[in-house]
């Protein structure tokens, strides 16, 4: 009789540990988890400004203005992956109110152009390059328009709501759908009050894994700048109660800190040009910005845990720019080149106040294993490596699907046969890159000096990147 139980009793902790820990809510969806991954995407302007030289056309611009010489989606696709990029998000309709499709519900389209007279169609183009290649797409939809006839009245909505859905429902799918919250009408001009909500709950109808963003979500907000800069306390959480898109949103340092106790999951999008402009402008041919620049913004946005939408503007051609996308391949190598060598590979790993072989897991670089600790305060890890090693970059990574944990953390390394601070830092989120001047050593220690419920990590790697 007593057999079964002695069996059950020795079972029991290996069958606990098996288990799940209990989400910390908010937690983020599928569809956030799967965006969170792609951390780096492209933001393409492109339409009438092109030509005009413009960044916010008036809507009334002469629709054979617009006519690319040499238009190749492909070309876009292909410097895309070769960047490293995960997707494609298109300005499909920019504030003057020009589809880069011929909608059926505006006559300022490609169709009132001249481009392939009037047949062109750069959202199928766009998707059809994308598919082939095997990267996503994303469609931007302006909810100003400065064309349409019907604007600042009620019937626009219904005319926003079918033109969104035209795009939703002939082109595949979208990982991403695009709100900004810009107006310039003045205090003169038309009013329209948008009706956000049927607006959403039909986007996810007709496209049940699209991820919606604006300065509020519904699904990820804008990180409150365009600069790309994501602040080092980054929570993805946001209350969005009594907020508005545009003008009624929340204070910009909010929407670049996320709230810590938020109520909803709504991770932060960091959007910035790869140009001064959003549009393509000739004299702005030499102030692209270089590897070395994109690389640090890709510290301060993906680095702080969101994602980085940098836009590269097609020129009159309707091509990538060379300097652009020389800067692009040169921000792939650097990025390539500092996290080639992980330093903690073979690093020897435990814990305080109690150690387990699941800690091992923090570094098998696999982003479905992670490690739980036991207490939530103070919690420390201790890595050992073979050899004094050299290296300027720690990254963390929370495991995010079980909620936002960390509220600070320390790392320090011994120098000189004691241990010294070379970091503090305050959330970690699905990636934290710690970067500190270069340092040799053999051990170092990481401490959760803050957390909100025991901290759940999923890696930890550390890198000597050249020059940085
Ligand atoms: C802003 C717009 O007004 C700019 O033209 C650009 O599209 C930027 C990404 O969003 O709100």
């Amino acid at each position: 009789m007593l057999k079964p139980l002695l069996v059950l009793s020795c079972l029991l902790p290996v069958y606990l540990m098996a288990q799940s820990p209990t989400p910390l809510p908010p937690i983020p969806s599928a569809q956030h988890l799967a965006w969170h991954e792609k951390e780096f995407y492209l933001f393409i302007h492109f339409g009438p400004n092109t030509f005009t030289n413009k960044e916010w056309g008036e809507g009334n611009e002469d629709p054979s203005i617009f006519n690319p010489t040499d238009l190749d989606c492909n070309q876009w696709v292909n410097i895309a992956k070769l960047a490293g990029a995960k997707g494609i998000i298109l300005t499909a309709k920019h504030h003057d109110g020009f589809c880069l499709w011929p909608s059926k519900y505006s006559s300022h389209t490609v169709r009132e152009s001249k481009w392939l007279g009037g047949k062109g169609d750069i959202v199928r183009m766009l998707s059809d390059a994308c598919r082939k290649a095997g990267i996503e797409m994303g469609v931007y939809l302006s909810p100003w328009d400065r064309n349409h006839p019907q604007y600042g009245t009620d019937q626009y909505n219904t005319i926003y709501l079918n033109t969104m859905k035209e795009l939703l429902t002939n082109y595949g799918n979208f990982f991403e759908l695009w709100w900004d919250g810009a107006n310039g009408e003045g205090p003169n001009g038309k009013k329209q009050v948008y009706d956000f909500k049927r607006f959403e709950d039909s986007a996810f109808r007709w496209q049940p894994n699209i991820i919606i963003f604006s300065d509020i979500g519904p699904s990820i907000r804008w990180c409150g700048n365009e600069r790309g800069i994501i602040n080092s306390t980054n929570w993805n959480l946001l209350d969005t109660a009594g907020f508005k898109r545009g003008e009624g949103s929340p204070a910009m340092d909010t929407l670049n800190r996320g709230n810590v106790n938020g109520k909803h999951w709504m991770p932060a999008e960091a959007d910035v040009s790869i140009r001064p402009g959003w549009f393509y402008h000739p004299e702005q041919d030499d102030q692209v910005k270089s590897p070395e620049t994109l690389f640090k913004l890709y510290l301060q946005s993906v680095g702080n845990g969101g994602n980085l939408l940098l836009n590269v503007p097609p020129d009159r051609r309707g091509r990538f720019h060379p300097a652009d996308s020389a800067a692009l391949v040169g921000f792939r190598l650097l990025r390539d080149q500092a996290f080639q060598h992980n330093l903690f590979r073979n690093a020897s790993i435990q814990s305080k106040p109690t150690s387990d072989k699941r800690l091992e897991q923090l570094l098998d670089e696999n982003n479905a294993t992670w490690w739980m600790a036991d207490e939530a305060n103070p919690v420390e890890i201790n890595l050992h490596l073979k050899r004094p090693t050299r290296l300027n970059s720690i990254v963390l990574e929370e495991m995010i699907a079980y909620g936002q944990r960390v509220q600070a953390f320390e790392l320090q390394a011994k120098l000189n046969g004691s241990y010294q601070s070379i970091f503090t830092g305050t959330t970690i989120g699905r990636k934290k890159i710690a970067t500190f001047p270069a340092i040799e050593t053999t051990d170092i220690r990481l401490t959760i000096t803050s957390a909100k419920a025991a901290p759940i990590l999923r890696n930890l790697s550390a890198y000597f990147m050249e020059g940085h």
